[in-house]
């Protein structure tokens, strides 16, 4: 709303140029988002906890027993300071901007739906994964035909390192869309059973994708480093901006000890917008690497599972996901989640490496 009534004035007050620049109002969003979740986040823990919103916790790992209680759907706090900040400093006339918003959204009332069905049914078992994998393929499916129908959009698959090598997938690219969205969602659920745990990675791939969002909308810098332009994504750095605001927002109370956790409604729809954001500035495959921190957590799990029926019954790791395996090999909670950070700052630097590298 800001860019609509300020961005006009320039003409006669030049100082409110600024609200055009992508990169002023991507630092807007940011700290409104952020100062919003800070300011709040008291207020919506406690109505958390009158309303009774508390994680049933498994008694699988004894040391998750003192967490019992902890409220959950933060997420929700995380949805409505990325739109509030959004529709605040974001040119609402970019189609980009509402078709992120549309998996941001969709993926989060999937998780939304999920988090009210446990807490009715008192467990965490949830919606069917049937209904659950159906609504995420439905969203998704939607998204990837609104950016397969744009004109400015390609479906060509861009290889890292390649040369300029892209070869065009046709239809086939909006299946493949949606298996990353729902993917890349899954992925970040999985992840998401320490404090601090999903949404650390998240905000750094958030930023990491708010880079090159910011590029793939800029002609100049596109032709310079051989990527493809897409005209006006770059007012999704806007949203980027949002996104990390209200993630590190978010951190400020999951940081361990957590005093909330984010339930389905925030890590379906953070690892699902992330999965779009990788799709939006054709970087789909450097996704895996971004994110390379719940492409392990996920394959932890496939080789957990495997092994169980390959050898009729011996486990691989303690327990998967990857976390789980090191909490039961008694390394503390909060040792994990930062080493975890680690690794993921580290691939977060390597995909950023591969912007020089084409
Ligand atoms: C999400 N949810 C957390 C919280 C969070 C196939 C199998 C690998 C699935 C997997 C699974 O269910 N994953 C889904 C895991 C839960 O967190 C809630 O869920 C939301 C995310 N969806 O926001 O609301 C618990 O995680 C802890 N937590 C924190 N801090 C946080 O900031 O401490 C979460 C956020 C919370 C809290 O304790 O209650 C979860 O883990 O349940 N299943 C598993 O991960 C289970 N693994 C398993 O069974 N492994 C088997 C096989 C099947 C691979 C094996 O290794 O043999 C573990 N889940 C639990 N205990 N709770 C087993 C141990």
């Amino acid at each position: 709303m800001l860019y609509h009534f300020l961005a006009p004035l320039a003409s006669d007050v030049s100082a409110f140029n600024v609200f055009r620049y992508i990169t002023f109002r991507s630092m807007g969003a940011l700290i409104t988002a952020m100062v919003i979740s800070v300011l709040i986040g008291p207020a919506f823990i406690a109505l958390l906890h009158r309303i009774k919103v508390g994680q049933y916790i498994l008694s699988d790992v004894k040391a998750h027993a003192a967490k019992a209680g902890t409220p959950t759907m933060g997420g929700l706090m995380i949805m409505l300071c990325v739109l509030a900040s959004v529709l605040l400093w974001a040119d609402l006339g970019s189609r980009y901007v509402w078709q992120t918003l549309l998996v941001f959204g969709g993926f989060g009332a999937i998780g939304f739906w999920d988090d009210m069905t446990k807490l009715r049914q008192h467990q965490n078992k949830g919606i069917s994964p049937r209904a659950k994998m159906g609504g995420l393929v439905l969203i998704a499916s939607l998204a990837m035909y609104l950016l397969y129908a744009d004109p400015g959009y390609t479906s060509r698959l861009y290889i890292p390192f390649a040369k300029g090598w892209a070869p065009d997938l046709g239809v086939l690219y909006l299946p493949f869309g949606v298996f990353l969205m729902v993917a890349s969602s899954n992925a970040v659920n999985l992840t998401d059973g320490l404090d601090g745990l999903a949404i650390g990675p998240t905000v750094l791939a958030g930023l990491v994708f708010a880079i090159f969002i910011y590029i793939t909308g800029n002609a100049k810098l596109t032709q310079y480093l051989y990527l493809p332009y897409i005209p006006g994504v770059g007012e999704v750095t806007v949203f980027c901006g949002a996104f990390i605001g209200a993630g590190l927002g978010f951190l400020w109370f999951n940081a361990y000890p957590a005093q909330v956790f984010m339930g389905d409604v925030g890590s379906l729809s953070l690892g699902g917008t992330l999965g779009f954001l990788a799709l939006l500035c054709k970087q789909e495959l450097i996704l895996a690497v971004v994110g390379g921190l719940f492409v392990a957590e996920t394959l932890s799990v496939i080789v957990q599972v495997s092994y169980f029926k390959w050898t009729g019954g011996k486990r691989f790791f303690r327990m998967a996901p990857l976390h789980h395996h090191f909490e039961l090999k008694g390394i503390p909670e909060s040792k994990i989640i930062i080493r975890f950070w680690i690794t993921s700052i580290i691939l977060g630097l390597v995909a950023l490496s591969t912007l020089k590298l084409r």
